[in-house]
């Protein structure tokens, strides 16, 4: 049987772990001796806060800002430097529109107002009382992979292309224990959400999704909230556009209309080609991106590579990814390493023997909904040439012969 898939050296994994080794460490003759520094006396003692290996220097990569506003601006997850589904709070992407507010909980409040029988306020400890909920969730802003949309492909990692999605555990109070203490009046649509922040970004959402699906969220990861991600708390809208999940937030105001903000009407629209543009288009696309190889690495031999990236879909449930090495000419299943779960990521991996060519890598993911990601051309076919939300076309990476990864558009 022919270890090989698909076109373009993808592989076998059974005939990879099966093979005579996997060529990527050496092989050694003697066992380590008890020589090295580390062995030689007692290291370090326990400390109250842990942190990263000095040897490991994982950062945020900057990827949005201006000069004059330094706080208005965006970081990316460096996607290609981590592995699993969990982002590491310290590195879960960060967009702000005003900078991060230095938020006291004892001063600050959540107050449900509008077309409520009751109007409350909450304080911080007040929200602590109540029941929680517990879900592994992705983020994505929809502005995430923009630099896809323009005309000529941008030479970048994974992270600083494709890396304003993250995903952690969030944990919270789900919205609609607070809704029904404070008693939806009949007519009511929507709900308004607004934050502490000084953009006082402010979003429109259906009141049913807000109802079936959306969480105060107080920790992420286990610990409360970072003030980036919106200490001490933020509206988490499950699958939805980032700009959504509103931080710090402060107000939920209950109408039977949407606000029109200027956060949905300036910006958050997406514009057509035909001038028009779409409004309260909150779902998130399905997607996936190969995050190793991926773009400003280089392979430094010849041999077997794991292919190996993150797929998600705001529909629910990633179903299946498919990976080409041979820039879509052939596709192979890849391997769903984390049992794919409705609004989190799902890592796809897939062996590929590199033998020194140019090759194009590719990946395509389908939800339970049998949405399929589409090429890149297919991606931005409807929308105007200045719209740069939520797109999802099919990244591809070309390997040249020299080992260098870069981001193409085929
Ligand atoms: N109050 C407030 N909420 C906000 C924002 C903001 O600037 N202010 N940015 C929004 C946008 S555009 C995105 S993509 C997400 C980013 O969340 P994160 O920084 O935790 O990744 O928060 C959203 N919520
Ligand atoms: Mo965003």
């Amino acid at each position: 049987m022919s270890e090989f898939v698909a076109g373009g050296g993808l592989i076998n994994r059974r005939a990879w772990v099966k093979g005579a080794g996997m060529g990527a460490a050496a092989s050694f003759l003697v066992p380590a001796a008890a020589t090295e520094d580390w062995m030689t006396h007692a290291g370090q003692a326990q400390n109250a806060y842990g942190s990263p290996s000095a040897f490991s220097r994982i950062r945020r990569e900057r990827t949005g800002g201006h000069p004059f506003a330094p706080a208005a601006g965006s970081s990316s997850t460096p996607l290609q430097k981590l592995n699993g589904t969990i982002t590491p709070n310290s590195l879960h992407f960060e967009r702000h529109h005003s900078g991060i507010p230095a938020i006291d909980p004892a001063r600050h409040t959540l107050t449900i107002y509008g077309d409520v029988e009751k109007p409350i306020r909450f304080k911080y400890e007040d929200l602590l009382a109540y029941p929680m909920e517990s879900h592994v969730y992705f983020l994505e802003c929809s502005g995430n992979s923009f630099r896809n949309t323009f005309s000529k492909p941008a030479d970048m990692t994974a992270g600083s292309l494709n890396g304003l999605v993250s995903s952690a555990e969030w944990s919270g109070v789900p919205v609609h224990y607070l809704l029904d203490e404070a008693g939806v009046k009949p007519g009511a649509q929507w709900v308004v959400a607004q934050g502490a922040d000084a953009a006082a970004m402010s979003r429109s959402i259906p009141l049913q999704r807000i109802m079936d699906s959306v969480m105060v969220a107080l920790y992420q990861n286990g610990e409360p909230i970072r003030p980036s991600q919106g200490y001490p708390m933020r509206l988490f809208v499950p699958g939805c556009e980032g700009n959504i999940s509103i931080k710090w937030l402060t107000n939920l105001k209950v109408q039977s209309t949407p606000a029109y903000t200027r956060d949905e009407t300036s910006k958050y629209t997406d514009l057509l080609k035909d001038g028009s543009a779409e409004m309260f288009s909150l779902e998130m696309e399905v997607k996936s991106v190969i995050t190793s190889p991926s773009g400003k690495m280089t392979l430094n031999r010849k041999g077997v590579y794991e292919i190996s990236g993150l797929s998600w879909s705001g529909a629910g449930a990633i179903q299946s990814v498919e990976v080409s090495a041979d820039g879509g000419n052939t596709w192979a299943q890849a391997i769903l390493q984390s049992d794919p779960k409705a609004y989190a990521l799902t890592r796809f991996r897939i062996p590929w023997r590199w033998s020194g060519g140019s090759a194009v890598l590719q990946s395509r993911a389908m939800d339970v909904r049998g949405n399929i990601q589409p090429t890149r051309d297919l991606a931005i076919q409807k929308y105007s040439a200045a719209g740069l939300y939520h797109y999802n076309g099919i990244q591809s990476w070309k390997v040249t012969s020299d080992g260098r990864v870069q981001n193409v558009y085929v």
